[in-house]
This record gives structure tokens, C-alpha cells and sequence, in this order.
């Protein structure tokens, strides 16, 4: 039976660069997700017995919040409901599920590298039909909603059996849990060269893959173990936890230490990588080369065609803003359109569904492709090893190989997590304001050429997006980027992006951080970041 039920409204459910990110015990507030999944419906139209996908990363408060929604989506006249089995799907497969069975749009319920756990993080983001994170006109709307709502709707049913594949009904709803892996599998045996990824197992290669106790451990089982026949035992921390064996799900060189370590050992295997709490982020690492993301980007785009996927080439590139320019050289080369966009996989929605671009990707080791419209790790794994298999060369032969073609972007990201967040503001608010004075200027060693808050304007639907980083830097490649976090749910995360280009004939052997000093230097005096949040080093350096 439908009940309406009275609720007040939360004054902070505003969606950030991901979906609602809040600790659990925010969420564990009384209608606090019904609030926001109503709000969310209430901003949507059309959706009347239509699909709605719903899946998480298996993180604490997932089995409360799924039967919450899977309540108010039937009370509220969606037809049906698709679901995982056990309430796992990660961020790419429920992107796929959204596409293939041409659902209305799907909530994933998942704060994604965050830690998890009753005292760390729960997350609820909605994706719209196309598969990817509702534009910011939708987020906005929700928020809006969500600061006047009045009442929810939902339905007065016992709790849904998400343990076994199969069909049921909620009132008119019909509910159905389908199998996590199995379509996402398929999708991966279309686009890469299985052979010849099971022939590089088969001659000896070795990988290990941590799936960091997160969603991406039965995937990765099935898909490099039982598909590509890597060794039993390739997959590490497989089993998904709900406090992610009190782990913090985020695939950089911190929190994947002892990966990175065995990398640089000589009897270690050939080849690391890892994924973070909701499947999106990948890792990679090669024997003594840890590539980093924005590089990793140029690399899997200057290299797709050997992939049956893209075998025809890729129509265009797009990165985040503060990745690294990398990319844009492969773009250059290539004769293809390159897109710089604000930080947030929903920025490249638009350009994916337009043709216009094929591979994005984000410093914050996110890559994906237009064969579903969210990042995805397993994927960039697969095209590595796919990359890897046709080469016949190493991870560090390719890089250095790359490097030699296209020039090395020297780059670096500090991160100063948990700061006061009005000294945050204040500070990036203060280093705006002198921007217009630096152009000209030559500050230890960098010409500045341009200093701006980025804004950008979406080449498909025409929107503006102002405000997304402030960025100094120079005619020859070099940058400093400073922007806030929308992903942290505890005070600001001040996130410094430093770049630096040596070009094809120049010194690729240098230490990153040794590469950037001058920057980081000119960073610090510049924004007085160390003064005015009283941290001498960064929490993270990536
Ligand atoms: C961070 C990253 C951004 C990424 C976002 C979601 O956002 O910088 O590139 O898209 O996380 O990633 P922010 O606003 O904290 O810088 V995920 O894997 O946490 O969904
Ligand atoms: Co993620």
C-alpha cells in the first residue's frame, strides 16, 4: 500500500562532483535518504513504468538504502526495478545495465574511494538514460527540491530478497535481481582481444590485480581468472566488505603501498593494478613504472587502435581540466579533437553521446571510453593488457617509448585533506583575486602567460560552468592548478595540481617531485597554503 509520509527538508543534501557524499551517520538521520531520493524523483519526469537500475559497491548502509529506494521507486510508478544480486553493481556495470536494457536512470549508491564502514562515508548519486551522472542542470534541481519537500512516498512491504538471481513484484513494481558480472563481462569480451590477452597469461606473464576489498573483486575473478585464465590467486582482497576490511578504497600509490613495492622488486610480477570502492578508478603499474594516470590517459588513447574495440580509431580525447596536457599531444598527432572539461565524469556525457569524442580521463586515475558513460578500472586494465599483449614490450618500454614521441608532462597532485573550510575558501577566494596581476609576470622562473578561475562551455548543449579551478601557467606547458574538492565530506580538501613539459629530446629521467620543485615553491608562496592551514606537508601526494 502507497503512504505518503511528512518529512522537513535537510539544508546540505547539495550534490557534489559525484552524487551526495556524507558520513553514514549523516545518512542514518531520520528520512534523510528518503528526502533525497524523492527529491531526486520529484526533479525527474516521464518516468512512469519505466526502469530504474539500482546497484551499489557493497559498502555499509547499502542493504538499508536499497530497500529504501526500491520502496519509494514503486510508490512513486516506476514499472520496474533492476537490481544485483546482493545490491552490488559497480559504477560501470550499472552504467551498462542503464544502456543495454535502456532504462530511465539508476541510482548508485556509493561514496566510491571514500572509506567505509558506520563511522565513514555513504553516497547516492543518480545517472540519467544515457548512463552517466546526471548533468549539474538535474543536480541542481534536486538540491533544490530538496530544500522544500514536504512529504515522501513509499510503500509498506517487508524488506526485497536480494540474495538470488531472479524476478518479484512490490506492489505494481516488478523487481528484478539480476546477475552483477555477467553483462559487463560481455561488454569487456566485445571490445579487447581476449586470445590474445589469454595467450600473454598462458606464456608466463604475471599480474596482480586488488580489488581493495571493494565492489570490483567478483569482476575481476571472473573476467582475468576464469575468462582469461590468469593464475588463481592474480586477484587479491576479492571479496567485497562492507567496511572494505577497514581499508581505504582508493587505488594511489599510498594506500596500494605494498603493490607499488613488489612492482619495484625484480622477482615481482610484470604487471599491478587495482581499483577503487565503486569500480571506476584504475592503477596501474608496470616492472619499476608506476604510470600515472594522465599519462596512463595519452597512452591507452595513442595505443586503442590495438584493441578490436577501437580498431578504427578514436574520434576525439577529453580530460578534466587539471589533468595533465599528455593527452592533448596524442590528440595533435592523431589530427583529433581534444576537450578540456571541469572535474567530474558528467562533463564528458554530452561529448561521448555527440560522437565527438572516444576516451576521457581524469588525473584522479580515472579512464573510460564511450562504450559506457562512466570511467571504468576494469576496462582501463583490460586495454592495458590488451595494449601489452599486441606490443610484446613492457609497461616501462612503452612509457619511455611514449615519452621519446611525445615529450614527458612532469606531473604531480598534493592534496591537504580535512583543512578548516573557511580558511580553504578564503585562501582560494585571496589567490582569485590576484590573478589578473600575474600575466606578464615571470614568478621563479614560470612566464606567466595566463591566470583565470576556469570556465567552461559545453560545445554540445551550450551551458557554462564558471568557477572550476584556478589556473596559472605558462606559454611552454608548465601549470599550477588549485581548486577545491566536491567529493569530502569533513571540512575542505584543497587539491595543488602541478605540471611541467620536457619535450621529446629532453631529460625523462628526473624525480617527479624534484622535476616540480620550482612550482611547488611558487605554489605555496603564491596561495600561502602552509601558513594559513598550519600543514607543513601535504595529507596525500599522488
Ligand atoms: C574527485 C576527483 C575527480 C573525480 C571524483 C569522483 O573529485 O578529483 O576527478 O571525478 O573524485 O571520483 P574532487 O571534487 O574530490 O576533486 V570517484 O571514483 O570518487 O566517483
Ligand atoms: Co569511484
Amino acid at each position: 500500500m502507497t503512504v505518503t509520509v511528512k518529512t522537513t527538508p535537510y539544508s546540505d543534501q547539495k550534490p557534489g562532483t559525484s552524487g551526495l557524499r556524507k558520513r553514514v551517520t549523516v545518512y542514518q538521520q531520520p528520512n534523510y535518504v528518503e528526502n533525497f531520493i524523492q527529491s531526486i524523483f520529484d526533479s525527474l519526469e516521464g518516468f512512469s513504468g519505466q526502469t530504474l537500475v539500482i546497484g551499489g559497491d557493497g559498502r555499509f548502509y547499502n542493504d538499508v538504502a536499497i530497500q529504501k529506494a526500491i520502496r519509494i521507486a514503486a510508490a512513486n510508478g516506476f514499472g520496474k526495478v533492476m537490481v544485483g544480486q546482493g545490491g552490488i553493481l559497480s559504477t560501470p556495470a550499472a552504467s551498462n545495465i542503464i544502456r543495454k536494457y535502456k532504462a530511465f536512470g539508476g541510482l548508485v549508491l556509493s561514496a566510491s574511494h571514500n572509506p567505509g564502514g558506520p563511522e565513514g562515508d555513504f553516497g547516492i548519486k543518480y545517472n540519467v538514460g544515457n548512463g552517466g551522472p546526471a548533468p549539474e542542470k538535474v543536480t541542481d534541481a534536486v538540491y533544490a527540491r530538496s530544500q522544500v519537500i514536504d512529504s515522501y512516498k513509499t510503500l509498506e512491504t517487508p524488506d526485497i530478497d536480494l540474495g538470488a538471481v531472479g524476478t518479484q513484484t512490490v506492489g505494481d513494481m516488478v523487481v528484478e535481481v539480476i546477475d552483477p558480472v555477467s553483462d559487463y563481462a560481455e561488454l569487456m569480451q566485445s571490445l579487447f582481444d581476449f586470445d590474445a590477452i589469454r595467450a600473454l597469461f598462458a606464456g608466463g606473464f604475471r599480474m596482480t590485480f586488488d580489488a581493495m576489498s571493494a565492489v570490483t573483486g567478483p569482476y575481476a575473478h571472473k573476467i582475468l581468472e576464469d575468462m582469461l585464465g590468469a593464475p588463481k590467486g592474480t586477484v587479491i582482497n576479492g571479496e567485497p566488505s562492507p567496511s572494505f576490511n577497514d581499508g581505504h578504497p582508493d587505488p594511489n600509490l599510498v594506500y596500494c603501498k605494498d603493490m607499488y613495492d613488489l612492482l619495484m622488486t625484480a622477482d615481482g610480477p610484470d604487471f599491478g593494478a587495482a581499483s577503487d570502492g565503486d569500480g571506476d578508478r584504475n592503477l596501474i603499474i608496470g616492472k619499476n613504472r608506476f604510470v600515472t594516470p594522465s599519462d596512463s590517459l595519452a597512452l591507452l588513447a595513442a595505443n586503442a587502435h590495438l584493441a578490436p574495440g577501437y580498431k578504427d580509431g578514436i574520434a576525439g580525447i577529453a580530460r578534466s581540466m587539471p589533468t595533465s596536457a599528455a593527452a592533448d599531444r596524442v590528440a595533435e598527432k592523431l589530427g583529433i579533437e581534444m576537450h578540456e572539461t571541469p572535474t567530474g565524469w558528467k562533463f564528458f556525457g554530452n561529448l561521448l553521446d555527440a560522437g565527438r569524442v572516444t576516451i576521457c580521463g581524469e588525473e584522479s586515475a580515472g579512464t573510460g571510453s564511450n562504450h559506457v558513460r562512466e570511467k571504468d578500472g576494469l576496462w582501463a586494465v583490460l586495454l592495458w593488457l590488451n595494449i601489452l599483449a599486441v606490443r610484446k614490450q613492457g609497461v616501462d618500454a612503452i612509457v619511455r617509448e611514449h615519452w621519446r614521441t611525445y615529450g614527458r608532462n612532469y606531473y604531480t597532485r598534493h592534496d591537504y585533506e580535512e583543512v578548516d573550510a573557511a580558511i580553504a575558501n578564503s585562501l582560494v577566494d585571496d589567490l582569485r583575486g590576484r590573478l589578473a596581476s600575474l600575466p606578464g609576470q615571470v614568478l621563479n622562473g614560470l612566464e606567466v602567460a595566463y591566470a583565470d578561475d576556469f570556465t567552461y562551455h559545453d560545445p554540445v548543449d551550450g551551458s557554462t560552468s564558471a568557477k572550476q579551478g584556478v589556473r596559472i601557467g605558462s606559454a611552454d606547458g608548465s601549470r599550477i592548478v588549485l581548486r577545491l574538492s566536491g567529493t569530502g565530506t569533513v571540512g575542505a580538501t584543497l587539491r595543488l595540481y602541478l605540471e611541467r613539459y620536457v619535450p621529446a629530446d629532453g631529460d625523462h629521467d628526473q624525480d617527479t617531485q624534484v622535476a616540480l620543485e620550482p612550482l611547488i615553491a611558487l605554489a605555496d608562496d603564491l596561495a600561502g597554503i602552509k601558513a594559513r592551514t598550519g600543514r607543513p606537508t601535504p595529507s596525500v601526494i599522488t
